[in-house]
This record gives C-alpha cells, structure tokens and sequence, in this order.
C-alpha cells in the first residue's frame, strides 16, 4: 500500500513561478541592474532548479565584467526571498485545483504527506501560511525544502531527503511533480511519479511518470491511487 505522498511544491501545490519571477525582476530593479527576466528567458532558466542556482546560471551568460560576486548572488536571492514572501502573503496565488481535496483523502486514508522541494524553507512556510492558515510542519508531516541539500532537482538528493525523514522505501510512496526535472529527481530515487503540467512545464518530456493529468481534480483518487500501484 501507498502510505505517504510527496509533494513538489513550485508549479504543481500553486502556480508559483510567475511571482517568483515577478520577484527576482524586483531585486533586481532594486538594485539598479538592468537585469530583467521575460516569460521567454523564465521558461529557458527555469531548466536550473534552485533561485542561487538559477542567478548563477544567468550570470554565466554575461561577458565577464558584468558579473557579481557570489556575496552580492547570495544577497540578492536573500533579498527576492523576502519579496517573494510578501507577494504570497499579500495573496498573490492559491492552491491548483484537486490539491485539498487529495490531501484530505490522503489523510483519511492514513497516509503521510510530505513535501520535497527545490525552493527554500522561508516559501514553504509562508505559502502554507496563506494557503492553509497553518504552520508548514501541522499541514506535512516531513519538509524536505532546497536549501538543505547540495544537489537540486533532477538530482534526487531531494527526495532520498524526504523518504529518509519518513522512514519509508520509495515503493510505499508517491511523487507528486509538474516538471521534467521534478520527474528525473522523483524517478531516480525510486518513486512512482503523478506529473500535473503547470503553465512553465506543458509540453515538457513527461516519458516514465506512472499518470500524468492536467489537475490534480479527480472524483476517484482511491481507484487511481490502486491502479498506479500495479503500474509500477
Ligand atoms: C522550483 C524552483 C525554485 C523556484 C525559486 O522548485 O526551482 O528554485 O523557482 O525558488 P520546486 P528559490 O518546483 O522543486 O518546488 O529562489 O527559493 O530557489
Ligand atoms: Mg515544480
């Protein structure tokens, strides 16, 4: 049996990229750096997981004498962090459509549920704040969050994190994810993988996730979550 989910939280809990988008291009404008990130060069970063990491990716794409020291990367992402908090308290997304209502079920039906994701500990905490009214750790029994492991996404590091604190082998779990790279992480770390597309990842290659639907909004979570388990 099935005894606990895992949960990406960027892309498939909320659509949260545009606001961290929003964000950086606000710390950046901050800053006096002529810096700006379009949906278009989003959708191509977004291919690096992790903000410090995802800076560092950008910069390397700069002739030399434009680029910052890691002190001043390290500060920025600090300072989008912040932003990024008071954008999602001041309410800027909601929860995908299905994912109450799954976890609920999940909940009745005994199972842990834990998070895994690429962003840092301060996100969690607040979109748990805003979505649910509650602390991160009273809405998810395990938070694996991105600043606690060294290798993000598609590394696994991640959710071997995430399957170690709940003490669980990756066949009594699953992944919840909506990237490629949040599929390659899940999958190499021995998980059967539910891949719900968000507006950054339609069109990604989805090859090897054991479902894959447009939400998370399902009548039969019970039957799916059956016939997931004979799939893999
Ligand atoms: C998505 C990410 C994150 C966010 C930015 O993570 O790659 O880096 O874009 O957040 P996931 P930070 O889908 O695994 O939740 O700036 O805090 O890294
Ligand atoms: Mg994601």
């Amino acid at each position: 049996t099935i005894k606990a989910l895992i949960f990406d939280l960027d892309g498939t809990l909320a659509e949260t990229e545009e606001t961290h988008r929003a964000a950086f291009n606000a710390t950046f404008a901050a800053h006096g750096l002529d810096w700006h990130w379009s949906r278009d060069d989003y959708a191509v970063l977004l291919k690096t997981g992790g903000g410090k990491e995802r800076l560092r990716a950008f910069q390397a794409g700069l002739p030399e004498a434009a680029r910052l020291p890691e002190a001043d990367i390290v500060r920025l992402h600090a300072e989008k962090t912040e932003t990024f908090g008071r954008m999602i308290a001041e309410g800027a997304v909601g929860l995908r459509p299905g994912v109450e209502d799954l976890i609920l079920h999940a909940r009745e039906a005994d199972m842990a549920i834990a998070m895994a994701t690429t962003t840092s500990r301060p996100n969690v905490e607040v979109l748990a704040r805003t979505c649910w009214g509650k602390p991160a750790d009273r809405v998810f029994d395990v938070i694996a969050s991105g600043d606690e492991v060294e290798r993000k996404k598609p590394d696994p590091a991640i959710y071997r994190l995430a399957l170690d604190r709940l003490g669980l082998p990756p066949r009594e779990c699953l992944a919840f994810e909506d990237s490629h790279i949040g599929l390659q992480s899940a999958r190499a770390a021995g998980l059967g993988v539910v891949i719900t597309p968000s507006t950054y990842t339609e069109g990604e290659d989805f090859t090897g996730a054991a479902h894959c639907a447009p939400t998370l909004e399902q009548r039969n979570w019970p039957l799916i979550l059956k016939a997931m388990l004979l799939s893999y």
